[in-house]
């Protein structure tokens, strides 16, 4: 297949550390991106951090450092966290990086040469932790309805950006395109929202805020934040405003296939982003999929509570050696554009049911049967297609369905359903009975059947669990880096693929007594 497949997520603020609501979007970012790499042929992930605004000037303040030192810090630890949970990035963009900033400052050059941005004198309320003016109507109580914080009031000369000259354009598009806005549900909150819209603030008096990118024709002024944040998608391809034409990258990867981002920051994407993109004449990112948040024992994640969970968190009192039942447990904890939740119990439970029992059983069970009976050996006579093989063909299918519509959970429903099967078919089938019978035949065309199925789920599982699936394969001697349109053209050949010593669990279950003393 040759098409070019180009994702991104949204870029962490860098003023504290990586939470499994980080993690999870990066982790259904990586796993849609393994899964369309298994079909497209050129392939893009870009991840990064958002690292300019007023939070990090007060916290570099607070602590007493600059603030790029903050910035350096905690890039660090965001980088450890994907590197810690398997994130594939390709990219790694930072909006302090000279290339960044460069191309950020012409294009408000060129926005403000064409008259979509403009100065103007301006009182209103503040909200520093969305970055974002807010209207009185947007308030609850008088306070920010994400941040749940009383938004100051700022009076400034500022820069505006003309968002109203795009609205009829941005509605009438997510009008006409139906899978723009990932789930489709979230369309109609974001055609009520154009209805309201005004022109967006797009920078501060220096004298407020220093920590950004200046204007280049107006050093009193500081780019501020969602020209500089959203304008990443391009510069990180090296898109240039002044050139006529843009180099290879850019033209091989934009428009993006698919932007995740949270709810919380659907405004911005769906609005403010695409009315930058039509003023810079640009093509528009094919889908926006907006995932929901992740709370922990049913409560929102917050510092002031105290249950803020890192990812390092899970993995280490788990003793988890990989990411991998993270990655699955998380993945798949949230039907797609749905909330989701963490918890102790439900993970351990998860994961020992799907990954130790229905997966790792499975295979054991059937390798350990192969050796016993027949040295590990898979015979000529035993390569007899069984209903079930048709069953995972169809397994494939439905997976790229889901995939096509990026639906994460649901795939793996998918997976899951056709283990059921396997597992259901090996024990009304009972190939250690046959074999003990003198059925030998019949009892290897079991074997072979179900251990055909591994080898198709260890890659249907890859992009959730890249290490449990390369495992399977190597104990099946079968090639885990193979496109999902080929799956199905091969088969596992005849020959020994497996002596005694080379089976091992490929998940074992997570020791019940440990978890629950852990609290
Ligand atoms: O919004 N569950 O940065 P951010 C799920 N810099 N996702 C969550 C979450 C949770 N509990 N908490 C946060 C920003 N996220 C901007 C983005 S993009 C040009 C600029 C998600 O660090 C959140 O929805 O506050 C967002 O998509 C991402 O983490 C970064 O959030």
């Amino acid at each position: 297949m040759n098409e070019n497949f180009y994702i991104t997520t949204a870029i962490d603020y860098v003023n504290g550390k990586a939470h499994i609501g980080h993690a999870f979007e990066k982790i259904l970012t990586d796993v849609i991106y393994r899964h369309f790499k298994q079909r497209f042929d050129k392939t893009m992930f870009l991840t990064g951090t958002d690292e300019h605004g007023i939070k990090i000037q007060k916290t570099a303040k607070s602590l007493n450092i600059l603030p790029i030192e903050l910035c350096n810090q905690n890039v660090e630890s965001f980088k450890n966290s994907w590197k810690l949970l398997d994130i594939n990035y390709d990219k790694f963009i930072r909006t302090t990086s000279d290339e960044h900033k460069k191309i950020v400052q012409k294009i408000f050059e060129k926005l403000l040469k064409q008259g979509d941005i403009y100065k103007h004198s301006y009182k209103g309320l503040y909200c520093s932790g969305c970055e974002c003016f807010l209207n009185e109507k947007d308030l609850e109580n008088g306070l920010c309805p994400t941040h749940l914080k009383k938004p100051e009031i700022v009076e400034e000369e500022n820069y505006f950006f003309k968002l109203t000259k795009y609205k009829d354009a941005i509605i009438n598009h997510i009008k006409n395109n139906p899978s723009f806005i990932i789930p489709s549900f979230r369309a109609n909150e974001v055609l009520n929202q154009l209805e309201n819209i005004e022109d967006i603030s797009v920078s501060r008096s220096i004298n407020n805020v220093n920590w950004g990118i200046p204007v280049l024709s107006d050093s009193s002024q500081i780019i501020y934040v969602w020209i500089d944040a959203l304008s990443n998608y391009i510069t990180a391809l090296g898109y240039d405003p002044d050139k006529e034409e843009q180099n290879e990258t850019f033209k091989t990867f934009w428009p993006a296939t698919c932007q995740v981002i949270g709810k919380d920051i659907l405004k911005f994407h769906s609005i403010y982003w695409i009315a930058l993109l039509m003023a810079l004449n640009l093509p528009l990112p094919k889908h926006i999929l907006a995932h929901g948040w992740i709370t922990i024992d049913e409560t929102k994640m917050s510092k002031s509570l105290g249950n803020v969970l890192s990812p390092e968190n899970i993995l280490n009192s788990f003793k988890l050696e990989t990411p991998d039942a993270f990655r699955y447990y998380i993945s798949s904890c949230a039907n797609c554009g749905k909330d989701g939740n963490y918890s102790d119990i439900d993970f351990k439970e998860k994961v020992n049911a799907d990954l130790a029992n229905n997966m790792g059983n499975l295979l054991n069970r059937s390798l350990n049967i192969l050796i016993k009976y027949f040295d590990g050996e898979i015979k000529d006579e035993f390569i007899v297609e069984n209903e079930i093989i048709k069953i995972a063909k169809n397994t494939i299918n439905k997976v790229i369905e889901n995939f096509d519509k990026f639906q994460v959970a649901e795939a793996t429903f998918e997976i899951m359903t056709l283990l059921n099967v396997a597992n259901k078919y090996i024990n009304d089938q009972a190939p250690w009975s046959l074999a003990k019978n003198g059925n030998l035949k019949e009892a290897g065309i079991v074997l072979y059947n179900v251990l055909e199925v591994m080898r198709y789920v260890s890659v249907l599982i890859y992009p959730y669990c890249p290490n449990i699936a390369s495992n399977i394969a190597k104990q099946l001697k079968t090639n885990i880096n193979i496109k999902l349109c080929d799956l199905g053209k091969n088969n596992l050949k005849a020959g020994k693929i497996i002596t005694k010593e080379e089976i091992i669990p490929v998940f074992l279950r997570l020791d019940s007594e440990f978890a629950q003393n852990k609290k």
